[in-house]
């Protein structure tokens, strides 16, 4: 299947970068977005940097779009204000260009920090309750919240990706389980924009790794089978780390060291 053209927010971000040469071949044209500096617009990209929390601009973004992967906001733990502004205003600012333009899928950088809370002796499905692990989970809770919404209320169609830790390799012991590829991603991301009916479905963002905290069984529908398993980075990453801290919160949560990040005042 291909698009005429698809919309990257976050485009100059570390999955950005990732996913601006993925994307390429699934479409005519790729507009990219960010704040940060994107370089030079290859063959068939269309570059337009915005602030997300300019609604003008966000409203421009979308004209003349057939889907959207959302990767554009605050990805860590960080004070109110820079929150706020861009996941919370921006995201909100993203749907209503959305709505207003007739622009009907969205692929939604949601995190696993919506659910950090939980521990690592749990295994999690995106039908359980949130239980965000700070301002940054709270923004991606909103952010999928306002998915939901704008499905119901406008049928516009999101799958909210709850992205585990997508690094070239797992870099500790969390990541055995958090960890999914960038091919897993690409995966993903072209199974959530091509699946034919979606609503508004959350799905957890990781790989077919041995160890997991998330069971995805009610999000099949997506069609999502992750290739690439963290096992083979195990025997590094535990020599790197012999004796994790069991007081430690951090080993303790599935948010890892989310879970006591901040306050920031
Ligand atoms: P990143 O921080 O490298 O990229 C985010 C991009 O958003 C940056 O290029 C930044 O300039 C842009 N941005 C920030 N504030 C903005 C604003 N106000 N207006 C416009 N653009 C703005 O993050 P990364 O790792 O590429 O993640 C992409 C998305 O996936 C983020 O939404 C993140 O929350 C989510 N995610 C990523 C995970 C990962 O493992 N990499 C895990 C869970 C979620
Ligand atoms: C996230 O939500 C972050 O965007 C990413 O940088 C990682 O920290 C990831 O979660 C994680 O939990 O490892």
């Amino acid at each position: 299947l291909r698009f005429d053209r698809l919309l990257l927010t976050g485009a100059a971000g570390g999955l950005g970068r990732e996913l601006r040469t993925r994307l390429k071949a699934y479409c005519d044209v790729l507009r990219l977005s960010d704040i940060s500096d994107l370089g030079a617009a290859a063959a068939g990209e269309e570059l337009m940097p915005a602030p997300l929390e300019d609604a003008a601009a966000v409203h421009a973004l979308l004209a003349g779009v057939d889907a959207v992967v959302h990767l554009g906001g605050v990805s860590t733990e960080q004070p109110w204000q820079p929150i706020l502004q861009a996941n919370i205003i921006g995201t909100y600012n993203l749907y209503e260009a959305a709505r207003k333009h007739g622009v009907k899928r969205v692929v939604f950088a949601s995190s696993n920090h919506v659910t950090g809370f939980y521990r690592q002796d749990e295994v999690v499905s995106p039908k359980d309750p949130m239980r965000p692990d700070g301002l940054y989970g709270l923004s991606k809770a909103f952010g999928e919240n306002l998915a939901q919404f704008y499905f119901d209320r406008y049928g516009i169609e999101t799958v909210s990706v709850r992205i585990g830790s997508s690094f070239p390799e797992p870099k500790n012991r969390r990541m055995l389980a958090t960890w999914m590829s960038f091919d897993d991603l690409e995966r993903l991301v072209m199974a959530a924009l091509t699946a034919p009916v979606i609503g508004h479905s959350v799905i957890y963002g990781m790989g077919d790794n041995t160890t997991t905290w998330w069971d995805n069984t009610s999000a099949r529908h997506v069609g999502y089978r992750p290739q690439d398993s963290s096992e083979r980075f195990r025997a590094k990453v535990e020599a790197a780390d012999p004796k994790p801290d069991l007081s430690d919160p951090a080993v303790i949560y599935q948010g890892g060291p989310f879970v006591r990040t901040g306050p920031f005042d």
